[in-house]
């Protein structure tokens, strides 16, 4: 069977990916519908070799779709995409609208893939700093239980889409020429040579929105609703990758030792931690080359010596790639778990 499938918000960085994962992951792809503003409607894209003009992203556009895969922001999406569903599609849906929907299932396939199956029309990509968090964190879950999270992030200027991409590129070339750097606009100032500790709105506790989507998707996620995080989300001048420092608190013993021989085997788990590599790229990941792949790479596995008791504490770093499986790639992921 082919399968009618469009992408809500196709020219984003995103939207594109999605469209290169579906031809990588060999989705059968029967008839394939570019969506976005009317000011991108006639250009053309490439898909499997064909060119295909995107449309204006309308109600009517959804008409015959099977699936839709939306990679538009909160507010296009919350518009448009319920009316995917009343078109008859199966939405699998990239925006923070609707993930904290108690009927909408949000997914990661490798902890929680049954989940999406439960579906009434609409299905959620989690954050991506959610998924990269989780996809290592959830077999020590099943290991030894966890119960709490401490999470410092550093997250790629992708996490703003192709503008952040295009202001950190311009300000990394402007200060290679000596010249003034750019007046910032997709972040809250200059990123280059620059940390920004600020993700989204501050809420009364100082947490920012971006902070509380670990606990509170996680919670969904895992079905542990009294997981307790505490998470720093961090912007800095990377390009792609989303890197994070993880510790881990649980309610059984498990040693190093254990949790490292369950890494090395985890499903979209690409464990790099060799402190005696003569290569820095072989002893922990890091973001250059977590790039454009789809594996979480997870290094610095170690015993967490602040904890009081001395195997309920693991502490680790990983990386990978924002665009990829922190936001496409899952989406089709999930995708091709309804087709299976
Ligand atoms: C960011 N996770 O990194 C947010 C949205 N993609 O900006």
């Amino acid at each position: 069977k082919q399968y009618t499938i469009a992408i809500l918000g196709a020219t984003g960085a995103v939207g594109t990916q999605m469209l290169q994962c579906l031809e990588e992951q060999d989705v059968p792809v029967g008839e394939l519908r570019l969506l976005a503003s009317a000011r991108s409607a006639g250009k053309l894209m490439t898909f499997k070799g064909e060119e295909i003009a995107i449309q204006e992203a309308r109600p009517e556009a959804f008409q015959g779709c099977d699936f839709v895969l939306g990679a538009a922001d909160d507010a296009i999406a919350r518009e448009l995409l319920p009316k995917a569903v009343e078109a008859g599609a199966v939405v699998i849906d990239n925006s923070h609208a609707f993930r904290l929907d108690p009927d909408v299932p949000l997914v990661v396939p490798e902890v929680n893939g049954a989940d999406a199956l439960a579906h009434h029309g609409i299905i959620a990509n989690p954050n991506c700093a959610t998924i990269i968090g989780l996809v290592p964190t959830w077999p020590l879950h099943l290991a030894a239980g966890v119960t709490r999270m401490i999470v410092s992030t550093y997250q790629a200027a992708s996490g703003t889409g192709a503008p952040g991409m295009a202001e950190l590129e311009a300000q990394i070339q402007a200060m290679g020429r000596g010249e003034d750097i750019p007046e910032p606009h997709a972040f809250a100032a200059q990123l280059v040579s620059n940390l920004i500790p600020q993700i989204g709105g501050f809420d009364g506790e100082g947490y920012t929105s971006e902070e509380m989507k670990l606990q509170n998707e996680g919670r969904k996620i895992m079905h542990l609703p009294e997981l307790r995080v505490n998470c720093t989300c961090v912007r800095v001048p990377v390009m792609r990758s989303h890197s994070e420092s993880i510790t881990l608190e649980f309610e059984r013993d498990i040693t190093v030792e254990e949790a490292r021989e369950i890494l090395a085997v985890a499903p979209g788990v690409k464990l790099v931690d060799d402190r005696d590599a003569a290569s820095a790229h072989d002893r922990f990941p890091m973001p250059l080359d977590t790039s454009d792949q789809d594996l979480i790479w997870v290094g610095r596995l170690r015993r967490d010596i602040s904890n009081p008791e001395p195997a309920r504490g693991i502490t680790f770093w990983c990386c990978g790639d924002q665009i990829r499986k922190g936001a496409a790639t899952n989406a089709v992921q999930i995708l091709k778990l309804l087709l299976a």
